[in-house]
């Protein structure tokens, strides 16, 4: 099913051409309103009228979390403070949090995105809808909300937290759409199990997750685990939220509301533009939003484009699930690994369970990467043997995919913290 079938599946000329408009709209609008741009643009001599198009999009400035901070909290604004009426913000672990502002158009435009997110995964006014992301200054519990009233479902707010009671409302109110982050999902997937409730029992069909990278395996789990139909949603406060992109029923790629966030993937040294396919740095201008317009911002996700039409009958550009950002490659021993890597393997043993953690640490001059995993409670046994073999079997297998010898510890049931957001599961000691 699709939301907004004009604007999800245009030709590629009609999309084309309303970028292009809605460009040189938004340029003409940061020039005139905000010093940051105007300073920038004066700074490689282009004025707003020198633009045509996207084509000219790789002459133009870039924008980065830190032109965020240096203008914290309102500097980046296009509007006056009276047209604003909401904000969100990112807390991120360094540093003053990054701060959004919408316009009541703003607000629409999100609800929009989100409810074309919604119909991708299945989701319409028939549906109760839990929406298990948290409430706040995140954009996750807010962003689907409005979203799912969008489109006319009727919508569970409870927010993150609360395990208990979340499965208590599947049971009573019969949630059919989950919405939170993927780790939150297979926490509540291992409580129903806990609890002895049969996933397939329950009316639940579909989840709608996001907000951290997970992998295709995690997915599968997932859906086994709650006995549903799992989609990916994409966003970043900084462009809207949730509802960026999102993916369908083809399950291969998200697609990007392309309308409001023009996409582009770049080279991270060399900051030029890559073609459709390359794998790259995920770059977004948010041509419609009012309150806080962004050209051409970093969102150092890594990603590839692919401009082919899919068997879901959208034509918009899909984004390949983020399978990280930039800053999370950890370098052990001079190998780059990437969390979802890892987790890609881990998902991939029967014997795992969802939950684990990546040490990385430093002895000597030697980094070690240890890897703290949960197991199954039917694989734990009292038989010091056996257990030595599931061990040597799990870190042969990670050891052959990563090419990198690791430390495994297989650790008892609920060891690890439970995400009830986004998850942590990296600690790098070499940094403290
Ligand atoms: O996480 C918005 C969101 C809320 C998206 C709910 C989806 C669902 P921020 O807190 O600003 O916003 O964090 C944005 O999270 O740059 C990615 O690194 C990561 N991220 C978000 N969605 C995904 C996803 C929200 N589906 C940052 N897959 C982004 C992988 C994701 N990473």
């Amino acid at each position: 099913m699709i939301w907004n079938e004009t604007k999800e599946c245009m030709s590629r000329d009609e999309m084309t051409h309303l970028q292009n408009e809605r460009l040189k709209t938004m340029l003409a609008r940061v020039y005139q309103n905000v010093p940051f741009y105007r300073r920038k643009m004066q700074e490689i001599g282009i004025e707003p009228g020198d633009v045509k198009g996207i084509s000219d999009l790789p002459h133009l400035p870039f924008t980065t979390k830190q032109d965020l901070r240096d203008n914290y909290p309102f500097g980046l604004f296009a509007v006056p403070k009276s047209q604003v009426v909401r904000v969100h913000a990112s807390t991120g672990t360094t540093g003053k949090p990054t701060v959004v502002g919408y316009t009541p158009k703003d607000i629409q435009i999100f609800a929009e995105v989100v409810a074309r997110a919604l119909y991708s995964a299945g989701a319409t006014n028939e549906d109760i809808i839990q929406v298990a992301y948290g409430y706040g200054l995140f954009t996750g519990g807010l962003g689907l909300h409005y979203g799912a009233e969008r489109i006319g479902a009727a919508v569970v707010p409870i927010s993150g937290g609360n395990t208990e009671k979340q499965v208590q409302l599947l049971e009573d109110f019969g949630s059919t759409v989950l919405a939170c982050t993927p780790s939150y999902a297979a926490y509540i997937a291992e409580t129903l199990e806990k609890n002895k409730i049969d996933p397939a029992s329950l009316p639940l069909r579909t989840g709608i997750f996001g907000a951290e990278p997970w992998t295709e395996e995690m997915r599968l789990r997932i859906e086994k685990g709650l006995a549903i139909s799992a989609f990916d949603i994409y966003g970043l406060s900084e462009i809207i939220g949730p509802g960026v992109s999102a993916s369908c029923s083809a399950q291969d790629g998200l697609h990007i509301a392309e309308d409001h966030f023009i996409p582009e993937i770049i080279d991270s040294d060399t900051l030029q533009p890559l073609p459709a396919g390359s794998t790259g740095e995920l770059v977004f201008t948010a041509v419609t939003k009012e309150a806080m317009p962004l050209l051409r911002y970093r969102t150092r996700d890594l990603s590839k484009l692919n401009p082919e039409i899919c068997s879901c009958g959208r034509t918009s550009i899909r984004m390949a699930r983020v399978f990280g950002r930039s800053d999370d490659m950890l370098i052990i021993r001079g190998v780059n690994v990437f969390p979802s890597q890892i987790e890609a393997v881990l998902m991939d043993i029967p014997e795992a369970k969802p939950h684990y953690m990546l040490i990385i640490d430093r002895q000597g001059t030697l980094d070690t990467l240890e890897i703290q995993l949960e197991l199954e409670e039917r694989f734990f046994s009292d038989e010091l043997a056996e257990m030595e073999q599931i061990q040597r079997k799990i870190q042969h297998k990670i050891e052959n995919v990563l090419g990198l010898s690791v430390i495994l510890k297989l650790v008892e049931h609920n060891t690890l913290k439970r995400s009830e957001g986004k998850a942590e599961r990296v600690i790098d000691r070499r940094r403290s």
